[in-house]
C-alpha cells in the first residue's frame, strides 16, 4: 500500500490482536455470521483466516450483506458436543477446539467419547455447511502440511516423539497445544474412542 499510495501507518493482524475479527469483517460486507459463528460466503463459504489492515487512511466502505443460513441447521446438528447451544451461539468450553487446542488440564472423562477423531481443532461444523462446496483450495506453499505428516499412520501418532512433533510442526499453529498437550489428546482419542 506504501508503494502504492505513499506515506501511510498501520498494522496488520491475523488472530494475533484483541480485535473483533468477525463483528469487523461482517460490519466489512465481508460475509455474514453463520449459525456455526464462523464467517462465511456464498462465495467461498468460511475455510479461511480473517486479517486486518488498520491504516490512517480514510477508505469508501462497503455494506454488510445478508444472512443466508435460512432453515439450515446443518452445523448445529452434526456438532459431536451440541456446543452450538442456539443458532449463532457456539458455548466456547464445549467446543472440541477448545479441549484440544486451548484447554491446558486433563480432558475431562464427561466428554469421553465425543471427539470423533479431531486431535487439534475440529471443523465438523464447517465441513458439513452447505457454503463450503463452493470453498476454494488454497494456493500458499506455506500452508501445506510437512510431508512425513501425511504418510503417518494411528500408530505413528500414538507413538509421536518429541523430535518428530519439532520436525513436522517447526512452522505450525499445532505448537500452539506443544509436545505433551497433542500427546494428552492422542492418549484421550485412543482410551476413549468409540
Ligand atoms: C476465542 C476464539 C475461539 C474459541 C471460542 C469460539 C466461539 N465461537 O466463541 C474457540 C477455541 C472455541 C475457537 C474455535 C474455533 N475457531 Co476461533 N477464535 C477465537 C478468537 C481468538 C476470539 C473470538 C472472540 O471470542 N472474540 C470476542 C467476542 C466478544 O467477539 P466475537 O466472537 O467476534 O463476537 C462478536 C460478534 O461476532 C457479534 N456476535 C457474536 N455472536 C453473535 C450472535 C448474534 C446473534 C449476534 C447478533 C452477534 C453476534 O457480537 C460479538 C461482539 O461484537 C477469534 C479471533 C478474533 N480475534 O476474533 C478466532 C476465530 C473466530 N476463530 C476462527 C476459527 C477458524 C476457529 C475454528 C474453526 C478452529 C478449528 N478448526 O478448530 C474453531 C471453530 C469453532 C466455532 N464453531 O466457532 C476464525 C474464524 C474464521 C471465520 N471464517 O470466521 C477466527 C476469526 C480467527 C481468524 N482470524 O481467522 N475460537
Ligand atoms: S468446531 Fe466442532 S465442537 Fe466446535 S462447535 Fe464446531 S462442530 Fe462443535
Ligand atoms: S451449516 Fe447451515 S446453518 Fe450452519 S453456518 Fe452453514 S448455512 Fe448456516
Amino acid at each position: 500500500m506504501q508503494d502504492e499510495i505513499g506515506e501511510i501507518d498501520g498494522r496488520a493482524f491475523v488472530d494475533s490482536a484483541p480485535v473483533l475479527d468477525k463483528a469487523w469483517a461482517a460490519k466489512s460486507g465481508l460475509g455474514w455470521i453463520g449459525k456455526n459463528s464462523n464467517l462465511l460466503t456464498r462465495q467461498v463459504g468460511s475455510f479461511y483466516f480473517i486479517a486486518e489492515l488498520i491504516v490512517d487512511l480514510e477508505l469508501e466502505y462497503d455494506s454488510p450483506v445478508t444472512d443466508h443460513c435460512g432453515s439450515c441447521t446443518a452445523c448445529i446438528d452434526a456438532c459431536p458436543t451440541q456446543a452450538i447451544a442456539e443458532p449463532y451461539k457456539v458455548d466456547g468450553s464445549k467446543c472440541i477446539s477448545y479441549f484440544t487446542i486451548e484447554l491446558k488440564d486433563a480432558l475431562p472423562t464427561s466428554v469421553k467419547g465425543q471427539f470423533e477423531d479431531w486431535m487439534f481443532g475440529c471443523d465438523i461444523c464447517q465441513d458439513v455447511c452447505p457454503w463450503n462446496k463452493f470453498s476454494k483450495p488454497h494456493n500458499e506453499p506455506l500452508f501445506n502440511p510437512h510431508p512425513e505428516l501425511l504418510e503417518m499412520d494411528k500408530k505413528e501418532w500414538e507413538e509421536l516423539t518429541k523430535e518428530t512433533f519439532d520436525e513436522i510442526f517447526k512452522r505450525s499453529a499445532v505448537k500452539r497445544t506443544k509436545f505433551e498437550g497433542l500427546k494428552r489428546n492422542i492418549r484421550f482419542l485412543k482410551d476413549y474412542s468409540r
